[in-house]
């Protein structure tokens, strides 16, 4: 098994220990002299530089929230000069401002070694042809594996977002290995070659590196399926610095965080305090090496637990499971706390319908109402009413064995659901102001 870079994801847990307590006692330094925010929230509870002697005393130190985030847009968190100042991001907000993120020459050249090492993870190899369908501009998917992807040697057709006619032309007719794209997305790339008569086996494809959006193993389940590859999962934020935080093996027991580089911790989302390795709970990021847009402390949403035991592949880094969920994703219906990711287990393990789907949930007088549409995968289904009725009630019965929670089901035409090239949406909960 290939190993992008031995030296640092195989180390000895207490030789990483010991790298990350001198790198973070220097990323400390380094915000409380050249940001602000940071100097002020570390004085305002006393704390100084050189207090951090252990690890453990980072968790003496405030988070900061996408919220902090986005008040100082655009650069107001900025640690280096405009003039050191090579490449900006900025994170896909759906309302409001954008975080705006910033890259000097050194955090380039890491994230460059870092998304080779996520893309050497899940086996990509210069004998490879990747086809990079997330979209190139100020997300950080595109550029982002575009980098890490030509530093391994593969051949990069930098195809970007949509067009999907085209995506499957390219992938046919340029011999594409690995595909790279949102896990939604790659499913419509599969249900498009299907329906142009495409068998994807007959092709080169063998390879997925999918991220950006959460996803259950049933949806991975049904994109191998369709696209007959291997699909992995790739984690990454834009505030932490995009994709190339963690990434698969083929060991599948969880992504490897690049622990050399940022220091993880999980958190009760309610209370603030860390939980030991192998609780679940919101992952909290702080960079160790990054020199334009350093985080201490950042609060990510996202719902995981960490797994410090080696891996079979021999890599020493811990893993984190795949995503489970968004501290803000979580619905509560009628008091039952609902995640979006169990919906959709039940549903693509449910035969009959298709793999899209969107939820919707209403409040009717004082009570929640939960409405889910789900596609019906032929519309030979349409005929049969009983056929539907017993559908129906059947995927009812599986939501409430599952959440406890009688949902209202409505079964739609095949191909009527919204497909996206980028990031999904599929939760629209009409209760919020
Ligand atoms: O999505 C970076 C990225 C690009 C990761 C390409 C992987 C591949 P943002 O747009 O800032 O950055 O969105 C970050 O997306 O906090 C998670 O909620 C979610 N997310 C990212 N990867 C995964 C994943 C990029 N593998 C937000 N599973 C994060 C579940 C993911 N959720």
């Amino acid at each position: 098994m290939n190993i992008w870079n031995r030296e640092f994801e195989c180390m000895s847990r207490p030789a990483l220990a010991a790298l990350q307590l001198e790198r973070l006692k220097g990323a400390v330094r380094y915000v409380y002299e050249r940001v602000p925010y940071y100097r002020e929230s570390f004085d305002k509870i006393g704390f100084q530089p050189r207090h951090l002697q252990s690890l453990s005393d980072l968790a003496h130190l405030p988070f900061i929230t996408k919220d902090d985030l986005r008040d100082f847009y655009p650069f107001g968190l900025f640690a280096a000069p405009q003039r050191e100042i090579v490449r900006l991001h900025a994170s896909s907000g759906t309302t409001g401002r954008p975080v705006v993120v910033g890259y000097t020459r050194r955090d380039m050249e890491i994230w460059t070694e870092l998304t080779a090492r996520m893309v050497t993870l899940a086996g990509v190899t210069d004998g490879d042809t990747a086809q990079i369908a997330f979209n190139y501009g100020l997300f950080t998917g595109g550029f982002g594996l575009h980098y890490g992807l030509e530093r391994v040697g593969a051949t990069v057709i930098p195809a970007s977002g949509g067009n999907t006619a085209r995506q499957l032309m390219l992938m046919r007719d340029f011999g594409t290995t690995t595909l790279i794209a949102t896990p939604g997305y790659a499913l419509y790339l599969g249900e498009e070659a299907e329906k142009e008569g495409i068998d994807p086996s007959r092709w080169k494809l063998r390879l997925g590196l999918f991220g950006s959006e959460p996803w259950t193993e049933e949806m991975r389940a049904e994109i191998e399926r369709r696209l007959k590859i291997t699909a992995t999962d790739n984690y990454g934020l834009t505030e932490v610095m995009g994709p190339g935080v963690s990434g698969e093996c083929p060991c599948r027991a969880g992504m490897h965080i690049a622990e050399d580089h940022f220091l993880v911790e999980t958190i009760d989302s309610a209370t603030g305090r860390t939980l030991p390795p192998g609780e679940e709970g919101e992952l909290v990021f702080t960079s160790l090496t990054k020199e334009a847009f350093p985080v201490i402390r950042f609060r990510t949403k996202d719902i995981s637990r960490l797994d410090t035991e080696p891996c079979a592949c021999g890599r020493t880094t811990a893993r984190m499971r795949k995503i489970s969920g968004r501290t803000d994703d979580m619905l509560i219906i009628r008091g039952v706390n609902v995640f979006p990711s169990q919906i959709e287990s039940v549903l693509i393990d449910s035969d009959g319908i298709a793999p899209y789907y969107r939820i919707d949930v209403y409040r009717r007088g004082a009570l929640d109402d939960l409405e889910i549409s789900v596609e019906l995968a032929s519309s030979d289904l349409l005929e049969p009413y009983f056929q539907l009725e017993e559908l129906s009630a059947a995927i009812q019965r599986k939501i409430f064995a599952t959440l406890a929670l009688n949902a209202k089901i409505r079964l739609v035409q095949p191909g009527s659901l919204e497909r996206t090239t980028g990031k999904s949406q599929r939760v629209f909960d009409h209760r919020k102001p």
